[in-house]
């Protein structure tokens, strides 16, 4: 009798549960209450006593659970509770709720170029150096230097959490260069990170751990991926002008004005060359006087230094800007990546340096970008690390380095000119396209906006990010005059389309 009863309850809790179930699957505005209802249904359905009826799974977990060994209040907390819950949901995902997330819109050009079967496609979004015959590239000093560690036989043990050493050690003199007083007074915190995102990343969680009232402030455009980290990071963020679409140069009334109105002790991110995506950068002078306002405001510059060799040619000369910060005395950060100098874009590895005005500071500082580093990911990567020392702390091979980046440097140079001179040939409009040849690095942004951009993979195949940038590295010699029709081609005939799209979608200037 007691036992039907019982049976009776079960399988009455077991209905209710199915029915929240199908109604938490239809709507997702009551998804959260329905799905707490409906897991503590669960839940209780499979409890002792009155759950002997239903197959359990061989869990060690759920058993003690039967077994009433567990606190009651455990059943709705932690890892006991979900793994029951788990037990009875057969049909219905408990990731029901997980919305489908948007392409990156960078990496995501790379997958939708990789679906595309035309042989006239051609890759100009993610920044990847290729050959002229438009193939990815291992520079021949990395393959020196992974010889030289195979001979050596190197181990795999742990790094410390701070990285390798001597990478950090060759790394920061890369930087500042090796005579500068602050690496001399050793007042630089270097940390070895996941490339330059990590970096950054890093950097970003420090920010909001030690400047919680704080804001940092970046171009307006900036690498897509900069609101990306500072919003995970939940580090509130806003905009200064920088690009100017009248003069397709830079707005630098509006960035030191924007600079200024900002809220005292801002971290100030500033692309320290080849700024991407519009490849525009402050000359010296502009530099002097950004670093003005940033003193006169008590703001903290925070540089993202993801090109360097790579814009000019010439390490020293892309370092420019950080070397004048830190002359001026201005404590800083520097996110540093050798993705693309190096082509190590797969071995994610780069830095995070925090120049300090006092030796315990920058002591103090690093402490606490180890802690914060010790439970995202413990430990950096080995491998990148002692190719990064390798050549650069060997005199032998950072020449030939450079050489290598100068030839890369050099190659990218060469297509800008040779399409600068395309699209000036074949456009009979008349229209000015100076302004490719004005902009540095690896990427050229065309002016093109979202519905040329879209027009440019859909008819033509070639694949860009929809803020009109073109990956110049990915280009070749050879391919200059059919992305010169098709950027005419974009420009002319969508052209009243796209003004009326462009005033309708209007980017957001702030954001948490
Ligand atoms: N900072 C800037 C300004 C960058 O352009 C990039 C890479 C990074 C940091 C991070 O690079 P890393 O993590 O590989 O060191 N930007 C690329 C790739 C080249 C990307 O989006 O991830 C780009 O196509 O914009």
């Amino acid at each position: 009798m007691v036992g039907s009863r019982r049976l009776l309850i079960k399988n009455g809790v077991v209905v209710v549960y199915v029915v929240l179930s199908v109604l938490r699957w239809r709507s997702h505005r009551i998804l959260r209450c329905f799905d707490r209802m409906a897991s503590a249904l669960a839940s209780v359905a499979l409890s002792a006593p009155f759950a002997r009826g239903v197959p359990l799974p061989e869990n060690p977990m759920v058993q003690r659970i039967g077994a009433g060994k567990i606190h009651d209040n455990r059943l709705f907390k932690g890892k006991a509770f979900r793994r029951v819950s788990m037990a009875v949901s057969v049909n219905v995902s408990r990731f029901d709720g997980v919305t489908m997330a948007p392409p990156d819109p960078i990496l995501g050009v790379s997958e939708a170029f990789r679906a595309d079967t035309s042989d006239l496609k051609l890759n100009l979004g993610v920044g990847a150096y290729r050959t002229e015959e438009l193939q990815p590239y291992v520079l021949n000093v990395v393959e020196k230097a992974e010889k030289l560690m195979l001979e050596r036989g190197e181990n795999k043990e742990y790094l410390p959490i701070e990285g390798l050493a001597a990478f950090n050690k060759v790394t920061a003199e890369l930087l500042f260069g090796a005579d500068n007083p602050v690496i001399q007074e050793g007042r630089v915190a270097t940390i070895q990170g996941l490339s330059g995102t990590g970096s950054l990343r890093l950097a970003a969680a420090f920010i909001q751990r030690y400047f919680s009232d704080a804001k940092a402030l970046i171009s307006s455009p900036t690498w897509g991926n900069h609101k990306n980290i500072f919003n995970d990071a939940r580090v509130p963020w806003s905009e200064y002008r920088y690009y100017d679409p009248r003069t397709v140069g830079l707005d630098f009334d509006g960035m030191v004005a924007d600079i200024k109105a900002a809220p005292d002790g801002s971290f100030v991110l500033l692309h320290g060359c080849a700024h991407n995506p519009t490849g525009i950068d402050p000359t010296p002078d502009q530099w002097e006087k950004i670093a003005d306002v940033i003193q006169e405001k008590n703001h903290i510059p925070f540089f993202d230094v993801a090109y360097q060799g790579f814009a000019s040619g010439s390490l020293d000369a892309d370092a420019y800007s950080v070397r004048l910060f830190v002359r001026r005395g201005f404590e800083l950060l520097v996110a540093q990546s050798y993705s693309k100098n190096l082509g190590l874009y797969a071995e994610r590895i780069g830095a995070i340096n925090v120049v300090c005005s006092s030796p315990d500071a920058g002591t103090r500082v690093k402490s606490q970008l180890k802690r914060l580093a010790r439970p995202m990911y413990s430990n950096p990567p080995v491998h990148g690390a002692r190719i990064v020392a390798n050549v650069v702390g060997d005199p032998n091979l950072f020449n030939e380095w450079k050489q290598e980046m100068e030839l890369m440097a050099g190659r990218i140079k060469n297509v800008r000119q040779r399409l600068y001179e395309n699209l000036s040939q074949k456009d009979e409009s008349g229209k000015d396209w100076s302004f490719v040849l004005k902009q540095i690095g690896m990427f050229s942004y065309t002016g093109l906006n979202k519905v040329q951009s879209e027009h440019m993979m859909d008819k033509w195949h070639i694949y860009m990010t929809k803020d009109g940038r073109i990956s110049l590295a990915g280009l070749s010699l050879s391919k200059c005059e059919y992305l010169a029709d098709a950027i005419i081609d974009s420009f002319h005939n969508l052209f009243t389309a796209a003004l009326l799209v462009s005033k309708l979608v209007r980017p957001s200037k702030v954001n948490v």
